[in-house]
């Protein structure tokens, strides 16, 4: 079977617990049990983690290259915003990423219109909420 990375970046431990406006109320944990329903339907093995910390994002980037993974969906956080490191992993490991966000970061601050992830992201999914995970899985199932 086939397997698809959820990587989740900094501060995405704490989904459900703060700014539900924003994020919903949804855990990961919560948004974890979807995916693998979705990606049993679909025939996929989920990996879902979740870090605060940039380098291991990378390292994790590099492992889904190593492992032969199907694609990767990255929540990357704010690090979206800042990571030229991540924009260059995506760009080395020749495994589909998909950009995934909660909200939609072109409707906030300024300083969320930049996306270092999407330069090299095959697609993005973004503003749905916890949904946007869902629809990313659906987009990497058909690739
Ligand atoms: O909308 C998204 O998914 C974001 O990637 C979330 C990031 C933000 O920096 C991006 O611009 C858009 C922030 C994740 C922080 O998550 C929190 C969850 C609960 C409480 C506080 C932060």
């Amino acid at each position: 079977m086939e397997t698809v990375f959820v990587l989740n970046g900094p501060n995405l431990n704490l989904l459900g617990t703060r700014e539900p406006e924003i994020y919903g109320s949804d855990t990961l944990d919560d948004i974890a049990v979807m995916l693998d329903e979705r990606a049993a339907a679909l025939g996929l093995a989920i990996d879902m983690r979740q870090t605060n910390h940039e380098g291991v994002l990378v390292d994790w980037l590099h492992e889904a290259r190593e492992t032969g993974v199907k694609a990767v969906l990255l929540n990357a956080g704010a690090y979206t915003h800042t990571s030229i490191a991540l924009l260059d992993a995506i760009k080395a490991i020749g495994v589909p990423v998909i950009e995934v966000h909660l909200s939609n970061p072109q409707e906030r601050e300024e300083f969320r219109h930049i996306s270092y992830v999407g330069m090299a992201a095959a697609d993005c999914v973004q503003g749905l909420g916890p949904r946007s995970y869902i629809v990313a899985l659906e987009r990497a199932a058909a690739l």
